[in-house]
């Protein structure tokens, strides 16, 4: 290590007076102009946790759904996962170490994760639309090659395509090719080859709106368009021509105001979907005919693959096992469902991606979706072998075989993608000849409502049973048993938020106006016994 050459490239990239950041569920999100020091500094640790791991490791920079004078930044591990836990730490320390600390602080870190500091390093870097991004991505790259590591710079890239590239290129390229065009051929030919059996079901179930939230998602998905052209239509609706990135559209605003996005032209009974700032979310809506707006977000979405799955898995007539994992955000009625209606075993974790993608590692086909829409479908080696295997079997079983080996090259086994997920999803639609109202009418979701409550320090919440019971402080779960008692099926939960400065507060129950106040005597409970700051919360919304 050059370490003076860190220490004069370092103060490049000042870290400013006094700022305290903490790597977070999605790595770490601030203001844009806060960043500059922690992107460097994300380039150095990358080429530790390469040398560590003799593998490429990613480095994105994205704020996904967030406001566009925010940014951030996450580590990508070798098999296209999230940063191992114990690397969170180092990133946090890291990034908050003092100037004339940087030097000490990456020889600590090789030490205590027993770095060979003569191994090579690679790392692959991808960013997003937002105007900070571009320099950005240029200070992580100053990092990397300060502690002389190899770089490949894909630039502009939705977030699941860097975990793509991260897959393949640790894989010798057997998942695919480590190119955007490999990413497009692998998911079109799957797509195509998936529908062509369908049934022709004509145009209407073959065009799709689009809303790509101003950003990143709206390239990708132009650049790929025409390979699906054959399969599927898809109209881009704020395409990041004219609109600021998230604002009013984009799968977040969408699920969470339970509305359509802003710049969207639809007309009854039209299937949309939206995408988040960096396409790794989606939901699908529609309105009916009498304008009503209708949700379908990562609950039904699980629900309709697991279901398919499930009928292939019949027709192969394997026994492998399948998997729903969720949140406590999960609607209560898509978790009946799923187990009374399907009989399939439903696991709850608490909320991020790793902690849902950890536990589908454990089944031979897992299933996991956030009802906000982030989720993919994971296949065990052992899954695979036995669908090959079924290939062999006789003409019924052997067409299963080939639409599963599709469905098995459609998902990003890398991450939760809204492209995928969206092609994935059109696949199902077309072999099924489903309309989105009967998708939609799988089960009807119960009334719920999410707040946000200031609090001093929102971490006096702890909470276990993924995030379904409060431990800390005393009081709390029992004000909230004591309140979902007065409620038809109802529930609720509270929780620290892991990306803002709030406590999350979701209630459901048996009608919209019970829901919402019930959310509402939550958050009182919330502001009296968890210290509340400013004006109490307010009914209405
Ligand atoms: C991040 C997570 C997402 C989670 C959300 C919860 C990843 C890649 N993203 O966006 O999975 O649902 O945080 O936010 O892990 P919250 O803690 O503020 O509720
Ligand atoms: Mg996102």
């Amino acid at each position: 290590m050059d370490l003076d050459a860190i220490r004069e490239y370092s103060a490049l990239h000042a870290k400013p007076n006094g700022l305290v950041l903490q790597y977070g569920t999605a790595g770490f999100r601030t203001k844009a102009e806060h960043l500059d020091h922690v992107m460097f500094r994300m380039g150095l640790l990358a080429v530790l946790r390469s040398k560590q791991t003799k593998s490429t490791i990613g480095v994105m920079v994205t704020a996904s759904h967030n406001p566009e004078e925010d940014n951030g930044v996450k580590l990508v591990d070798p098999l296209g996962e999230m940063l191992a836990p114990s690397w969170e730490e180092h990133a946090t320390c890291l990034a908050n170490a003092e100037e004339h600390e940087m030097p000490r602080m990456l020889m600590d870190i090789s030490v205590k994760a027993a770095v060979n500091l003569q191994q090579d390093a690679f790392v692959v870097i991808g960013r997003d639309t937002r105007p900070s991004s571009k320099k950005l991505s240029q200070s992580v790259i100053d990092g990397v090659t300060v502690l002389e590591g190899q770089f490949h710079d894909y630039g502009l890239l939705t977030t699941p395509q860097l975990h793509y590239m991260v897959y393949c290129r640790n894989t010798s390229g057997q998942y695919g090719k480590a190119t955007i065009e490999g990413y497009y051929e692998k998911l079109s030919k799957a797509f195509m080859e998936l529908t062509k059996q369908a049934f022709c079901s004509g145009d209407e179930y073959r065009s799709l709106k689009v809303d790509c939230a101003n950003g990143i998602g709206a390239l990708k998905l132009r650049e790929m368009e025409h390979y699906i052209s054959q399969g599927l239509a898809v109209q881009l609706f704020n395409d990041g021509t004219k609109g600021k990135l998230n604002h009013l559209c984009g799968a977040d605003f969408v699920k969470s105001h339970q509305k359509p996005p802003q710049g969207m032209e639809m007309k009854s009974n039209e299937r949309c979907c939206s995408f988040d700032g960096d396409a790794d979310r989606i939901v699908y809506y529609y309105l009916d005919v009498d304008g009503h707006f209708h949700l379908i977000d990562g609950d039904k979405i699980a629900t309709l693959i697991s279901s398919f799955l499930k009928e292939l898995l019949l027709e192969i007539g394997e026994s492998l096992n399948i998997g729903v994992v969720q949140t406590a955000y999960a609607n209560g009625s898509s978790t009946r469902y799923l187990e009374e209606v399907m009989k399939v075993p439903v696991y709850c974790t608490k909320t991020g991606v790793k902690h849902l993608h950890h536990k589908a590692q454990e089944f031979d086909i897992g299933v996991y979706f956030e009802a906000n829409g982030h989720g993919t479908v994971l296949f065990s080696k052992a899954a695979e072998t036995k669908i090959k295997l079924a290939k062999e079997l006789e003409d019924k079983k052997r067409e299963a075989a080939k639409m599963l080996e599709n469905v098995i090259d459609l998902f990003n086994q890398a991450a939760g993608d809204a492209i995928s997920d969206m092609l994935v999803i059109e696949a199902i639609l077309i072999l099924k000849g489903l309309t989105v109202q009967q998708w939609d009418a799988l089960y009807t979701d119960l009334p719920n409502r999410q707040l946000k409550v200031k609090v001093a320090d929102r971490q006096v919440i702890s909470t276990t049973d993924a995030e379904r019971q409060v431990v800390t402080p005393p009081g709390l779960q029992e004000a909230i048993n004591d309140l979902v008692k007065k409620y038809k099926l109802s529930r609720a939960f509270v929780r620290p938020s892991g990306t803002e400065d709030i406590v999350r507060v979701y209630a459901e129950a048996d009608s919209q106006e019970n829901a919402d106040s019930l959310a509402h005597a939550v958050s009182l409970a919330v502001f009296q016994l968890a210290g509340g700051v400013g004006e109490t919360p307010q009914p209405g919304f």
